[in-house]
C-alpha cells in the first residue's frame, strides 16, 4: 500500500507531504511515513525541508481511533524527536488546523509558518488527556509557562496572527501551503538559518502567583475533570528538568490518563456526536432548499431560532399575531444581535445588514409564501399548534417544510391538520436557541425522507448537533427528563431535600441539579405539565404536590426571585429557602411519610438508574436509534457531564447488571414506577452492554 507520506525534491528544497484524509491524523502509517521521509531528506542533497499536509487541514492530531488499543510503534514523540534531531532545517507549514499531535509535529520542526487563517491548538483535554507528544514540554519552552498552560488547559484554537505575536510561528504567509513553505525555505537558504530545536530552549522565568491564579481558574472551570491540572503539573515539573526527563513525566501523565474512565467517556462523546448526524436512511437523499426560513412566534424560543438562522446567513421571516408583537419580536432580535456584537461574535456592520436585509417581521401569514422551511414556536398547546398548521397549509408553497418546535406534543396529530403530512417534521430547539447546540429532529409517521434530510441540513447550517427522535410524549430528551425528575421527587417525598439532591448531582458533574433547573425554566412549566397529564394519571403514580404549592404562592423560580431557592443581591445564584423544606415537610406529614436520610451516593444511584432505564426504553421502542443518540441528547441539551460520556455510556461503565439490580431493588417498594426496560433485561441476560448497539 502507498505510504500516506511522500518525499519530493524541489531543487535544494525537499518537501515532506502528509496525505491522510480526512484530517491527516497521525495514524501508524503516517508515523512510519514521517520517519522514512525524514531519513530520505537526511540522506538527500536537499538542504532544507518543508513539512506540509495535503487537503483541507494540516495534521489534526493523533488518530483517536487508535486510543484504548495496544500502541503501535513508532510512537509519535519518537517520530517528532527524529524530525527535530535532523541536522538540516525543517520548515513546517500549517494550514487549516494543527491540533494536538499535529501541532506537536510543528513544534518539533525547526521553523513554523502559518498560512493566513490557520489555527493551532492542543485540544487533548477535550478527550480527557494531556498533550502526549511534547506539547506540555516544548510549548512552555517556546512561549513561556503561563501562556502555554493557558492554551492546553483551555483547548482553544489560536489564530495565525496571535501565534505570530506569541512567537509560536515565525511568519504568516498569505499563499497556498506549498508556496508558503517554499518561500520560507528559500529564506532559510538565503539567510543561512540554522537548525533551531525548541527542546534545547529553557523555560523563561514566570511569576508563581500567576501560575497559582491560572490553576485556581482552571480548577473552578473544569470541576470534576482530572486531566487539566495534571497537565499543568506535568508542564511545570518537566519544565524544571532537562527536556528528555520532562518528556518522561509527560509520557507518564499521558498514559495514566489514557487508563481513566474519563478518557473513555470523552472519546465516546467525540465519536457519538459525529455519528448522530450520519444516518443510513439518509444516504443519497438530497435535502430540500433552506435559504429562507419562516418562524412563527417571536418569544424567547422563536426569537432565538430567528437569531440562530440569521447568524448562519439564512433569510428569516418572522410572524407574530399583530403589528405590535411583530415590532417587539424585531426589537428582541436586534437586542440579541447587539449582544453578539458586544461579545465579538458579530461585526457591527454585519448586524445592520442582517436586520435590514435578512429579517422581515410581519403579522400576515401570507408573508411566508416564499419560505422554504417554516418553524412554528408558539404556545405549547395542541389547539394553537393545530390552528397554526392549518394556516401554514393554506399559505406555504408546495414542497415547503413545515416544522414544529414542540417539546413533547404528538407531531403526527399536528401533521394531520395539513394536506401534506409528508412535509411535516418536529424540530425541537433548546433555549436559548441561538446558544444551545442540540436539535432533536422528530420524524413523524409520514415525514418524507428528504424532509428528514432537510432537518439535518438545517442543523449543519446552524452548527447544531442533530439527534433523530421518534414521536412520543417528550421525544428523547424531555421524556427521559420527566422520569429522572420523578425519581428525584420520590426521594424528596421520602426524606431528601431538593437542595441535597441538587448538590449530589452537581458533585456528580451535572451543570445544575433538577430543582435549580426547575427554577430557571419556571415552576409554572412543571405545574402546567402536571395539569396536562392529570387526566391520564394512574392512581399508583407517586407525585409530589409541593411544586403546585410553590406555583400557587407565585413562586415561579428565578423570574419571581423565589422558587426552590431565593435569588437576591445576597445570593444571585440562589440560596436554599427553608420555607420550601417546611412546605415539603407538611406534605410528608399529610401523606403519613416518615422521612429518612439519604446519602449522596444513594441519590446518584437512584437518579441515574431511572435515567438509564428510561433511556433503554426509548432505544428499545425505536424513539432513539441507538444508545449513543440518548447520550448526545443528554450531553448537549441537559447538562450531563461530558466526562461521564452520557447516561448509556455511564451505564456500561458501572455495569448494566448493577443498574438492573438497583431497579429491581426499588421495584420492591414501587413496582409501578420501577419497571425494568425489556432491552436492559435482555442485554444483561446476554452479557452485552449498550455500546454493542452503537456499532454500524
Ligand atoms: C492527540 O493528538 C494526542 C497527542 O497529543 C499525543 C499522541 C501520542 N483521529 O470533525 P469532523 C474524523 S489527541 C481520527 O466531522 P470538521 C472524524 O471522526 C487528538 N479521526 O470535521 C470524522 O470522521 P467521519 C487531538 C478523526 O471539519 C472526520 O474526521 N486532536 C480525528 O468539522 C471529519 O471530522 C483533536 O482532538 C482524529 N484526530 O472538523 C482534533 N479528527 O467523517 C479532533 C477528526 O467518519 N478533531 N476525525 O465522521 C477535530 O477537532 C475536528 O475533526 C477538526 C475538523 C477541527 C479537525
Amino acid at each position: 500500500m502507498d505510504s500516506p507520506v511522500s518525499y519530493e525534491a524541489h531543487g535544494e528544497i525537499g518537501v515532506i507531504r502528509v496525505n491522510n484524509p480526512p484530517v491527516n491524523a497521525t495514524s501508524a502509517a503516517v508515523r512510519q511515513g514521517l520517519v522514512a521521509a525524514a531519513d530520505q531528506f537526511a540522506a538527500s542533497a536537499q538542504k532544507v525541508a518543508v513539512l506540509m499536509a495535503d487537503g483541507r487541514t494540516f495534521i489534526a492530531g493523533a488518530d483517536i481511533k487508535e486510543f484504548g488499543k495496544p500502541p503501535v510503534k513508532p510512537h509519535l514523540p519518537d517520530v517528532i524527536h527524529h524530525i527535530e534531531a535532523l541536522e538540516k532545517p525543517v520548515v513546517c507549514v500549517i494550514h487549516g488546523t494543527a491540533l494536538g499531535g499535529g501541532f506537536e509535529v510543528a513544534l518539533g520542526s525547526h521553523y513554523r509558518v502559518a498560512v493566513k487563517g490557520a489555527r493551532i491548538g492542543l485540544p487533548e483535554v477535550n478527550l480527557g488527556l494531556i498533550p502526549g507528544a511534547g506539547g506540555t514540554q516544548r510549548l512552555p519552552r517556546l512561549i513561556g509557562m503561563i501562556p502555554a498552560c493557558e492554551i492546553f488547559t483551555s483547548s482553544r484554537q489560536v489564530g495565525a496572527e496571535e501565534c505570530l505575536s506569541l512567537g509560536i510561528v515565525d511568519a504568516v504567509i498569505d499563499k497556498s501551503p506549498i508556496e508558503a513553505g517554499l518561500d520560507f525555505a528559500r529564506r532559510v537558504l538565503d539567510q543561512g538559518l540554522p537548525v533551531r530545536r525548541v527542546s534545547e530552549m529553557s523555560v523563561a522565568p514566570y511569576a508563581e502567583p500567576d501560575l497559582a491564579a491560572l490553576k485556581t481558574k482552571v480548577a473552578r472551570a473544569q470541576k470534576g475533570h482530572v486531566c487539566h491540572l495534571r497537565g499543568i503539573d506535568v508542564a511545570v515539573e518537566g519544565g524544571e528538568l532537562p527536556f528528555i526527563e520532562g518528556m518522561k513525566i509527560e509520557r507518564q501523565g499521558f498514559w495514566d490518563l489514557m487508563q481513566t474512565p474519563q478518557r473513555a467517556a470523552m472519546i465516546h462523546a467525540f465519536f457519538a456526536e459525529r455519528k448522530t448526524a450520519s444516518l443510513p436512511e439518509l444516504k443519497g437523499i438530497a435535502p430540500r432548499a433552506l435559504g429562507h426560513i419562516g418562524v412563527i412566534g417571536g418569544g424567547t424560543m422563536g426569537g432565538g431560532i430567528a437569531v440562530s438562522c440569521l447568524l448562519s446567513g439564512l433569510k428569516v421571516t418572522l410572524i407574530e399575531r399583530d403589528a405590535e408583537a411583530a415590532q417587539k419580536a424585531s426589537d428582541g432580535i436586534a437586542k440579541t444581535l447587539t449582544d453578539s456584537v458586544k461579545r465579538g461574535k458579530l461585526k457591527p456592520e454585519a448586524r445592520e445588514t442582517l436586520l435590514a436585509d435578512a429579517l422581515v417581521t410581519s403579522a400576515d401569514y401570507h408573508s411566508l409564501a416564499e419560505a422554504d422551511l417554516v418553524i412554528e414556536a408558539v404556545f405549547e398547546t395542541m389547539e394553537i399548534k393545530k390552528d397554526v398548521f392549518t394556516k401554514l397549509d393554506a399559505v406555504c408553497k408546495p414542497g415547503a417544510v413545515l416544522a414544529s418546535n414542540t417539546s413533547y406534543l404528538d407531531v403526527d396529530e399536528i401533521a394531520a391538520m395539513t394536506n401534506r403530512p409528508e412535509d411535516v417534521i418536529g424540530l425541537h430547539f433548546f433555549s436559548p436557541a441561538h446558544v444551545m447546540k442540540l436539535l432533536e429532529i422528530v420524524v413523524a409517521a409520514k415525514t418524507a425522507p428528504d424532509v428528514v434530510a432537510t432537518g439535518f441540513a438545517l442543523a449543519k447550517a446552524l452548527k447544531k448537533v442533530p439527534v433523530r427522535a421518534g414521536v412520543c410524549d417528550g421525544f428523547i430528551g424531555n421524556r427521559i427528563l420527566k422520569t429522572y425528575r420523578t425519581a428525584g421527587d420520590h426521594m424528596v417525598l421520602e426524606g431528601a431535600s431538593p437542595f441535597q439532591i441538587d448538590k449530589a448531582l452537581v458533585d456528580f458533574g451535572f451543570a445544575m441539579g433538577p430543582y435549580a433547573v426547575a427554577d430557571l425554566a419556571g415552576i409554572d412549566i412543571g405545574y402546567l405539565t402536571r395539569q396536562r397529564l392529570l387526566p391520564g394519571r394512574d392512581p399508583r403514580e407517586r407525585i409530589g404536590d409541593w411544586g403546585d404549592v410553590l406555583y400557587h404562592k407565585g413562586r415561579l423560580g428565578r423570574k419571581t426571585a423565589h422558587g426552590h431557592y431565593i435569588y437576591d443581591a445576597q445570593s444571585p445564584k440562589g440560596r436554599p429557602d427553608p420555607e420550601v423544606e417546611e412546605i415539603i415537610a407538611a406534605e410528608r406529614a399529610a401523606k403519613g411519610i416518615t422521612p429518612r436520610d439519604f446519602t449522596d451516593a444513594e441519590i446518584v444511584e437512584r437518579y441515574m438508574a431511572a435515567m438509564i432505564n428510561e433511556g433503554a426504553k426509548v432505544v428499545g421502542e425505536g424513539i432513539a436509534l441507538r444508545p449513543l443518540d440518548v447520550d448526545v441528547t443528554k450531553l448537549y441539551g441537559y447538562g450531563f457531564p461530558r466526562f461521564r460520556g452520557g447516561p448509556m455510556h455511564y451505564a456500561d461503565h458501572i455495569g448494566l447488571d448493577s443498574v438492573l439490580a438497583t431497579i429491581n431493588r426499588e421495584a420492591q417498594t414501587d413496582d409501578f414506577f420501577w419497571q425494568p426496560a425489556p432491552l436492559l433485561q435482555q442485554l444483561v441476560a446476554e452479557g452485552r452492554d449498550f455500546s454493542s448497539l452503537n456499532e454500524g
